[in-house]
This record gives structure tokens, sequence and C-alpha cells, in this order.
């Protein structure tokens, strides 16, 4: 089931926040600012509600400021673009940079600050935003669409289309940050697979060099699960340091909707998997959050309270001709399917 709460108005638009609730009694809060996920709430093993997304308790707060993207819907381009350059049918494009001479989750005002238009119907939110041609400096008006369902076996579906009438690049994500300890410690003990052999390694300015390094031996090996705190601080591996501890894109095995990664936490039994048709999938341990940042049900949060797992094509992909398309051709349909599935054990 889905209510819908109005908030406030804002640069003449209306925002709402929309509530899911589930039989199993697991619940999500979903506002059209930002199509942002502010609120995930679901059972440990002995059927206690908890949240385990990172939020903000007012939608408010979103709209002054959301500095470290959290829940949000992020686009054009998520993650970065070298010196916001690319060149697609032989046309150099430039892009707004704002990470630098970099553009990173997709420029100054990126979908995550947009106003969409949102639709319930039965039990999936809708929610739309017309990006003009021009926005950013890309190419193409695009009409996107992200869906939201909350299913009754406490799967998070999100799924994403987008249209062109130019031909244009896409990359669209979520930003939620997990954690399922009901967002109360550090990350470091919860437990990770990713079905990933190879991972991007980047420069200092966190653009992938070009280089797919295989895991193996490395502190990036998820292949079987472990304790995402064991090598996060191995900062001797220079890819380790760059990224403050995980903030890095892999290169799934696979292809098609399928399994590609799972987290646990033993003190609740609470478990996370992922499923994606994407490539790519970027980790990240969320070191640039705040000492003392106030978040939803009072909950303090501290560097490394949450882990993002963000399916996309690779950073940097209009740039480097061996990774994963980004193009969307004009008239083409993007489409993007995630899943988060929760359960306890
Ligand atoms: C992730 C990271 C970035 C950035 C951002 C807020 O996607 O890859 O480095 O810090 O989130």
């Amino acid at each position: 089931m889905i209510s819908k709460k109005y908030i406030t108005e804002h640069k003449n638009k209306e925002i709402y926040l929309y509530h899911f609730k589930n039989e199993s009694g697991s619940e999500m809060k979903v506002t059209n600012y930002g199509a942002i996920i502010t609120s995930i709430k679901m059972p440990d093993r002995d059927g206690f509600f908890d949240e385990v997304s990172l939020g903000y308790e007012d939608v408010s707060s979103y709209i002054k400021d959301n500095p470290f993207y959290f829940g949000c819907i992020i686009g054009r381009y998520a993650n970065r673009i070298k010196n916001g350059r690319f060149t697609l049918n032989n046309i150099n494009y430039q892009l707004t940079t704002n990470e630098g001479k970099n553009q990173l989750h997709g420029g100054h005002i990126g979908f995550h600050q947009r106003t969409w238009e949102g639709r319930v119907e039965e039990d999936v939110l809708i929610l739309s935003y017309l990006s003009p041609d021009g926005e950013e400096l890309y190419p193409g008006t695009v009409q996107i669409e992200v869906k939201y369902q909350l299913t009754n076996e406490n799967e998070i579906i999100i799924s994403y289309e987008g249209v062109s009438d130019k031909d244009t690049i896409i990359n669209l994500t979520n930003h939620s940050y997990f954690n399922l300890n009901g967002s109360k410690s550090a990350i470091f003990d919860h437990e990770l697979f990713i079905d990933a052999d190879y991972f991007t390694p980047t420069d200092e300015e966190l653009i992938p060099t070009g280089e797919l390094r295989h895991v193996e031996g490395t502190a990036f090996d998820f292949r079987e699960s472990r304790k995402i705190g064991e090598r996060i601080f191995d900062f001797e591996d220079e890819a380790i340091s760059i990224g403050n501890g995980y903030d890095h894109n892999y290169v799934l095995n696979g292809s098609g909707l399928r399994k590609v990664a799972e987290v646990n936490e033993q003190t609740t039994g609470r478990c996370m998997e992922v499923f994606t048709n994407q490539p790519g999938m970027q980790f990240f341990t969320a070191h640039i959050i705040h000492p003392n940042t106030i978040g939803s049900n009072n909950n303090i949060y501290e560097p490394y309270y949450g882990i993002c797992l963000e399916p996309q094509v690779h950073p940097d992909s209009p740039n480097k001709d061996h990774f994963p398309n980004c193009v969307l051709r004009r008239g083409e349909t993007y489409h993007n399917e995630t899943i988060y599935k929760f359960s306890a054990k």
C-alpha cells in the first residue's frame, strides 16, 4: 500500500512523501524531490523493524542540502566523467564540471535536486522527469521514468527508463547508503559478497585509469563473503588509499538481471541481496560522512556508517572504448533494473 502526504512547495512545484507499507510490515518512504528514498524499515531475525538506510528525518533537509547524496537517483551520468568531456558522433561535448575539472553525479544540479512528477499505480510509484536539451550541457531532451516498488517479499524494485530525442549518454543509479544494524554503528562488521573478478582502479581524482584489475590476492576480493572491515584500511594498497577505503567500481560477472552481491549483518541477522542488469557496481564505504551527522530516528552518523552498492555502467565510460556502452541513441529506450532484497537469518 502506498499513501501520499503533501510536504511543501519548492520552486512552484509540490513536494510529497510517499509511504510504502507491505503485508509483512516493512516500510519505505520516497519523496518526489530528487526521487529520494528517505527511509527503509526492515525486520531483524526477531521481527524487530529498524531503519536500514541512512537519511534525514525531514524532506526539507534534503531540499536544503544533501551533500552525501543520501538515497537519491543520480543522473544523467552517475559517478565521474573526466574533464566533463566526451565525443559522440564526432562532436565534442563539454559538460558542466563540479568536482575540480571533472563532472560528478550529473553536474551542478543533478537529477537528485530536481522535482519529479509522481503518480501511483497500485503498489508502484512512478516518478518522471523531463531533462531538457542542454541541461548541465548534455545533448538531447530525455524523458526519464523511475519506478519504485516494495513487494511483500521485502524486495525494493527500482526500474529506470529513458528516451532521448538526440543521441546522448546516460547512466542512472540509486545512491542509498545501507546499514543493516539499524544505522547505529559503522559497517566494518557487515559481511559482503560481490560477484566480480575485476574492478576498475582509478587515479587520484577517482577517474578509472582504464585498467581492469583482477581482485585475486587484493583487498578488493569479495568473491567469498567476508567482513568489510578486514582490509578496508590496507593503505599500502594504493587503490584503498585513494578511496579512503572502498570507492570503486566492480566489473560484475555475468549479464542480464542476476544476483551480484549480498550483505549480511550477524548481530541482527539482516541480509540484503542485490540483483541488477547493469555491467558495473560502485562499492563505496562512505568515508565522506561528517562526524556527528544527525540522521533520521535520532541516529548519529559517523564516517563509514553506510555501504553504497550502486549498479551502473563504469565511471568515465564515455571516454573508454573498452568500457560498457553508455550511449542512448535517439528513440531507443534505456532500461536499468535493480532489486534490493531484504531477509533475516
Ligand atoms: C559515490 C562515490 C564518490 C562520491 C559520491 C558521493 O558514488 O563514488 O566518490 O563521494 O558517492
